[in-house]
């Protein structure tokens, strides 16, 4: 989905022969001086991709290249922090009053002098825990969340990886972290709803919010890491899947929605706690709104899973079929809307945010694979016990 605010945005900053004189007028005077300074917005497809990459693995040079990789994140200047700030002083110094303007329709009623329309994408600075573009404007601002519990490796390979294809595919970007505190059940479908409700009241301006698991690592930059008209499923050749699409329903792994999207399908449920499911009952929230799933090519949504054994307290969920069953029906309230959580600390980092949180426990505790292991040698033994009692002979 194209926003309006790109919408306005290629109205007014593609080439001249396409933006009318009386269009021309409008433009804010930062854009303009963006225009004339060279500076120009960030292309759709950037011309720095390098296709096919090798992902590193070797974890002992890990954290002196994360070191390195923040020092220069630190030493990084934005085209926003150049040119923006001094066109906006002197405008303040000229007192020169200011018009916000977000669409194009306020932009074509506007009745104004178009000279002072602000143009709100040129000159608002991202926080700190959003990366920036150094040498162009981006007009694709895209949230990444991270379901997370005691990853930390699995973390620093997959921040040393990604961040170089995103800033070679020049998109604004800030990576959230959603970190389960304590050892209750893991509901990685919850986190995610988190996620994006606090990537969203950290920056609202992203147009993107890509859910990710943490251990997989794209083997091509020109995945694009942002979103599209219909809701996207980003891994989809992966390597344990011997790089083939283990079912076509799956929307597991890495997927992409606008805001607009997600929200429209109540976000996830969250009531799956444990391993499974989450991804399928998405699956059927989005085809139930009407919505379709878009796959880019395999040959470049590739992506590497690193090998792992499964986490204690993500044991697989056995109640997850019959939660698929009445998926449609919780729906409108199991989402967004019945989100409820404790946040313990936010870190708005150089390399990623950070955010610790408590989601709570689910309703009806299901038992782990030891507990049921327990419980079926115990039925064994029973059954053995009374056997012996019954048919026990007894001499005289
Ligand atoms: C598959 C799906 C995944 C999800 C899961 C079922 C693909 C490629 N992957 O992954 O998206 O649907 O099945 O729930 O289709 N995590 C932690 N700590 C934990 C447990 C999980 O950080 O203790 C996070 C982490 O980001 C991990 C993700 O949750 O990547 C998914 O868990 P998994 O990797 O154990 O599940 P997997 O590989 O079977
Ligand atoms: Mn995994």
């Amino acid at each position: 989905m194209v926003s309006d605010e790109i919408q306005l945005q290629n109205l007014l900053l593609s080439s001249s022969q396409s933006v009318t004189d009386h269009a021309r007028q409008k433009i804010h005077p930062i854009t303009q001086q963006i225009l004339e300074s060279g500076s120009h917005i960030c292309p759709l497809i950037s011309g720095t991709l390098v296709g096919p990459l090798k992902v590193n693995e070797d974890l002992t040079t890990l954290d002196e290249d994360l070191k390195i990789l923040e020092s220069e994140f630190k030493a990084r200047t934005s085209v926003h922090s150049n040119l923006a700030h001094r066109v906006k002083k002197s405008l303040e110094e000229k007192d020169e009053k200011l018009i916000t303007v977000n669409t194009i329709e306020e932009l074509q009623k506007a009745q104004v002098n178009y000279t002072n329309a602000y143009f709100p994408l040129s000159n608002v600075e991202p926080p700190v825990g959003v990366v920036t573009p150094g040498n162009c404007y981006p007009h694709r601002r895209t949230a990444i969340v991270i379901p997370y519990r005691n990853r930390s490796e699995h973390l620093k390979v997959f921040l040393r990886h990604l961040h170089p294809i995103l800033l070679r595919q020049d998109i604004e970007y800030g990576i959230y972290v959603i970190n389960q505190v304590g050892n209750g059940k893991f509901n990685r479908a919850k986190l995610l709803n988190v996620g994006f409700s606090e990537a969203l009241q950290h920056y609202n301006k992203y147009d993107c919010v890509i859910f990710h698991d943490v251990d997989l690592l794209p083997e091509d930059d020109r995945n694009i890491y942002t979103c599209s008209s219909q809701p996207k499923h980003m891994s989809i050749a992966v390597n344990i899947f011997d790089y083939k699409l283990p079912y076509n329903d799956i929307f597991g792994g890495v997927t992409a929605l606008t805001p607009a999207q997600f929200q429209l399908v109540n976000g996830y449920s969250n009531e799956y706690w444990g391993w499974g499911g989450e991804d399928d009952d998405m699956y059927k929230r989005i085809r139930y709104n009407c919505m379709s799933i878009l796959r880019i090519s395999e040959e470049h949504a590739r992506y590497l899973m690193v090998r792992h054994h499964k986490d204690k307290g993500n044991e697989i969920m056995p109640e997850r079929f019959t939660l698929l069953k009445a998926s449609l029906n919780r729906q409108p309230y199991d989402g967004l809307k019945s989100l409820n959580y404790t946040v313990h600390n936010r870190m708005f980092g150089v390399l990623y945010n950070n955010i610790s949180v408590s989601i709570g426990e689910p309703l009806v505790k299901t038992m782990t694979q030891e507990e049921q292991a327990v419980h079926f040698g115990i039925g064994i033994v029973g059954i053995f016990i009374i056997y012996i009692l019954l048919f026990k002979r007894t001499c005289s």
